[in-house]
């Protein structure tokens, strides 16, 4: 019996820390990426709108500490001072009294008002999608991402999944030790690539069941959900290039876990560059008359297929 109980506590505290280390996960690994999450709070991220949301969260978050020091303080000195082995008798004069009730609605509504102005000026700043210089369509699927690009990346289209080493690893008795994978279930095959410094707008739907593309450093998550599009925008600070992880935040089914979103910042002109490279990847030039093609012997294949 003890031993059971033991065993089961030792799985139960090994269940705890590796909730704890995917948690920290995406700080974990900021040594290799650019990840600005310390594992305890909110990312300051590298957008405006993540710092933005990082102020406010802190603002409410010491406006509560405020309070609660308030309210417990009074509390414990009327509990410790007010006892009855000290004799204290009850103060009645204070029952339905109008003015203590007039007072105790007002703090409050003028406290939530000064947490709501500037959530509600944050809110309607993230839904305004307007003057984007970027759309990519976002594809959820069980599981992975499909990026289409649309304006400048026009044509470009692919898919984005678990890396292998991470599939790999994670099959049962894959006998390889997740430690020993770089970025172990945060890595993908081909990571969305954007431009700093430009407004980027997110076409996010899914075919097949709801799920949610989230990057906590440009402080965006939203849910991709088949038969609807939704948007979100961010625009990543210039001079912040670098490799930026999330993950699908919606319960998606088996492999829920293992479909990161990895998201490769580069400076405009090496977007540029890159954008260039999968066109031409996809269009491959013309071959100059005369000059031997090297797809020939295979064409009548296909013609002969289709007949
Ligand atoms: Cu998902």
């Amino acid at each position: 019996m003890r031993v059971n109980r033991a065993g089961a506590g030792n799985v139960w505290d090994s269940r705890l820390v590796a909730t704890c280390c995917a948690v920290a996960g995406l700080s974990e690994t900021a040594g290799a990426n650019t990840n600005t999450s310390n594992g305890y709070n909110l990312p300051i991220g590298v957008t405006d709108m993540s710092k933005a949301l990082y102020g406010l969260h802190m603002e409410v978050f010491w406006i509560c500490v405020g309070i609660a020091v308030v309210v417990f303080g009074v509390m414990i000195y009327s509990l410790v001072t007010f006892r009855q082995s000290k004799g204290a008798i009850p103060d009645t004069t204070m029952v339905h009294s109008t003015k203590v009730e007039i007072i105790w609605t007002i703090i409050p509504v003028v406290i939530l008002v000064v947490m709501a102005v500037p959530a509600a000026e944050l809110i309607i700043k993230q839904e305004d999608t307007r003057n984007s210089e970027l759309s990519i369509r976002v594809t959820g699927y069980q599981w992975k991402w499909q990026y289409q690009y649309m304006d400048a990346g026009e044509g470009v289209d692919f898919f984005s999944t678990l890396k292998q080493d991470s599939n790999f690893a994670r099959q049962l008795d894959s006998g390889i030790d997740p430690k020993s994978v770089p970025n172990y279930l945060l890595d993908v095959d081909k990571p969305l690539v954007i431009p700093s410094g430009t407004k980027v707008r997110l076409l996010l739907t899914s075919m097949d069941v709801i799920h949610a593309w989230w990057v906590p450093d440009f402080g965006v998550k939203r849910d991709a959900i088949p038969g609807f599009i939704n948007e979100l925008w961010f625009k990543v600070t210039p001079g912040k290039e670098g490799l930026y992880r999330g993950q699908c935040a919606a319960l998606c089914g088996r492999d829920h876990g293992f479909m990161p979103i990895v998201v490769d910042v580069r400076s405009p002109a090496d977007f540029q560059k890159w954008v260039l490279e999968q066109k031409a990847a996809l269009n491959p030039p013309a071959l100059p008359a005369g000059a031997p093609a090297p797809a020939a012997a295979a064409e009548p294949v296909k013609t002969a297929r289709l007949d």
